[in-house]
C-alpha cells in the first residue's frame, strides 16, 4: 500500500548500474560512490521504483567515450594501476593527465568511469528515441573533466558524451548546473559553439575556490564572428545563499534562457553539494529549496537529461536525490516526509529520521549575496542574452 502507482505524468526512466557503487577513491577523499547506494536505498523504501522504467545501464565502450577524450587519456585510464602513482618514472604521465589527490588512481578506475558514462549516454539515447521523457543518472554529472585529463574528482565527461547524443536530434541543448562549483568542462567543450548553450551556478572566488572560473564575464569566445560568442551563461555567487534567493534568480535565468534559446533538449547537473551541511560546499540550501530548482526545469516539458554530481555529506546528497526523484515522477505530494522504517541503513537518517532535515540552520554560513548583487546579475545576464539573438 505504501507504494507509488505510475504517474499520468512524464514517462521516467532511471539508468544506473550497482557495479558503480563499491569503488573508492581513498582513505580521506571526500567522494563516496557508496552515496548511490543510499540514494537507491531511499527510492526503494519510498517505492518509487515502481513508477518509472528502470535499466541497467551498460559501460560506455571506449568509442563512445573518444567522441570527445583523447584516445591515449582512455588507454592511459584503461591501462593505469594503483601502485602506478608511487612509481617515479611515471610521475610525468600522472601529471600530463592531472592524476593526484584530487584525483587518485584506484582499483577498477576504468570499470568505475565507463559505468557512469554508459549510464549517461543510454539515458541520453532513451530520450533522442522518444522512449522516456526524463531519464535519470544520478552516478553522472562529473562535469570538470577534460578531453584529455581529469580534473576536480572526474575523469570522463558523461555530460559532453550526453549532450553530443542529443545534438544528434536536436538543433540547441541547454546545459543548466547547480553543483556549488562551476562546470568548467562542459562549458569547454561547448565554448565555440552556439548549438549548447551551458549555465552554471556556482561559488566563485577566483583564488580560493575550486575550479576559479566561471566569473559572469566569462560568455564565450570573444570574437563576436564565433558562433559559441554569449552561449557560456555563469552565475558567480558567494557564500551563504539562501533557498528563496537562489529561487528566485534560477527561475529569472533559467526563464529568460528557456525563452530566448528554445531548446529541444535540457541537460540539469543536480550536485548536490550546493546544499547546506555539506562537506565542500558553502551555501544554506535545504533538500526543499535544492528540489524546487528541478521542479521548475521540469516546469517547460522539455525532454530532460538529470544527472548528479558533486555532494559530500551521503546523507543529504541521498535525501536529495531522492526528492527530486520524487519530483520528476509528480509524486512528491505522495511522499512521508518521514523517511520509511524499512530502509537500509536507517542510522545513517538519524536523529530526525526526516527527509527535509532544516540544513540551513544547522551550519548556518552568513549569507554575502545581498538582493542588490543578486540584481545585478540578473541584468547582466538578461542583456547578455540579447546579443546572443544576434
Ligand atoms: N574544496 C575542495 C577540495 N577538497 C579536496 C580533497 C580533499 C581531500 C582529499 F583527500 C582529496 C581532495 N579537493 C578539493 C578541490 C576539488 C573539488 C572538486 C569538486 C568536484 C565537483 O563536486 O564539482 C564534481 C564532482 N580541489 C582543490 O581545491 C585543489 C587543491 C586545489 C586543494 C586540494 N588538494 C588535494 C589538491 C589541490
Ligand atoms: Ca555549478
Ligand atoms: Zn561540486
Amino acid at each position: 500500500h505504501n507504494g507509488i502507482a505510475r504517474p499520468k505524468g512524464y514517462r521516467v526512466s532511471w539508468h544506473a548500474n550497482p557495479a558503480v557503487e563499491p569503488h573508492h577513491f581513498g582513505q580521506s577523499h571526500p567522494m563516496k560512490p557508496w552515496r548511490l547506494t543510499l540514494t537507491k536505498q531511499l527510492v526503494i523504501a519510498y517505492g518509487m521504483h515502481h513508477a518509472m522504467d528502470l535499466y541497467l545501464s551498460r559501460a560506455a565502450t571506449f568509442e563512445e567515450m573518444a567522441e570527445f577524450h583523447k584516445a591515449d587519456y582512455l588507454d592511459f585510464l584503461k591501462q593505469v594501476m594503483p601502485g602506478d602513482m608511487e612509481v617515479p618514472e611515471q610521475g610525468d604521465r600522472m601529471a600530463t593527465y592531472n592524476i593526484g589527490d584530487d584525483c587518485p588512481i584506484f582499483d577498477g578506475l576504468y570499470n568505475y568511469c565507463s559505468l557512469y558514462a554508459g549510464g549517461t549516454v543510454d539515458a541520453a539515447r532513451k530520450l533522442v528515441n522518444n522512449q522516456s521523457e526524463i531519464a535519470i543518472n544520478w552516478s553522472g554529472g562529473l562535469h570538470h573533466a577534460k578531453k584529455g585529463e581529469a580534473s576536480g574528482f572526474c575523469y570522463v565527461n558523461d555530460i559532453v558524451l550526453g549532450i553530443l547524443q542529443l545534438l544528434r536530434h536536436h538543433a540547441r541543448v541547454m546545459y543548466i548546473d547547480i553543483d556549488v562549483h562551476h562546470g568548467d568542462g562542459v562549458e569547454q567543450a561547448f565554448w565555440s559553439t552556439d548549438r549548447v548553450l551551458t549555465v552554471s551556478f556556482h561559488k566563485y572566488d577566483k583564488d580560493n575556490f575550486f575550479p576559479g572560473t566561471g566569473g559572469l564575464d566569462s560568455t564565450g569566445p570573444s570574437h563576436p564572428l564565433n558562433p559559441g560568442a554569449h552561449h557560456a551563461i555563469n552565475v558567480p555567487l558567494n557564500d551563504g545563499i539562501e533557498d528563496d534567493d537562489y529561487l528566485q534568480l534560477f527561475k529569472e535565468v533559467i526563464g529568460s534562457c528557456v525563452e530566448t534559446y528554445n531548446p529541444g533538449s535540457i541537460v540539469l547537473q543536480c550536485g548536490a553539494d550546493s546544499l547546506g551541511c555539506d562537506r565542500l560546499g558553502c551555501f544554506n540550501l535545504n533538500v526543499t529549496g535544492h528540489g524546487a530548482c528541478v521542479a521548475y526545469t521540469k516546469t517547460f516539458g522539455i525532454p530532460l537529461l538529470v544527472v548528479g554530481g558533486g555532494g559530500y555529506t551521503p546523507r543529504n546528497v541521498s535525501r536529495a536525490w531522492a526528492h527530486e526523484t520524487s519530483i520528476l515522477l509528480d509524486a512528491a505530494d505522495k511522499i512521508d516526509p518521514n523517511i520509511p522504517e524499512t530502509v537500509a541503513f536507517r542510522n545513517h537518517f538519524g536523529p530526525d529520521y526526516s527527509l527535509f532535515p532544516p540544513l540551513s540552520e544547522m551550519r548556518r554560513i552568513e549569507n554575502k549575496n545581498p538582493r542588490s548583487y543578486l540584481a545585478t546579475v540578473v541584468m547582466a545576464i538578461k542583456e547578455q542574452l540579447r546579443y546572443m539573438q544576434g
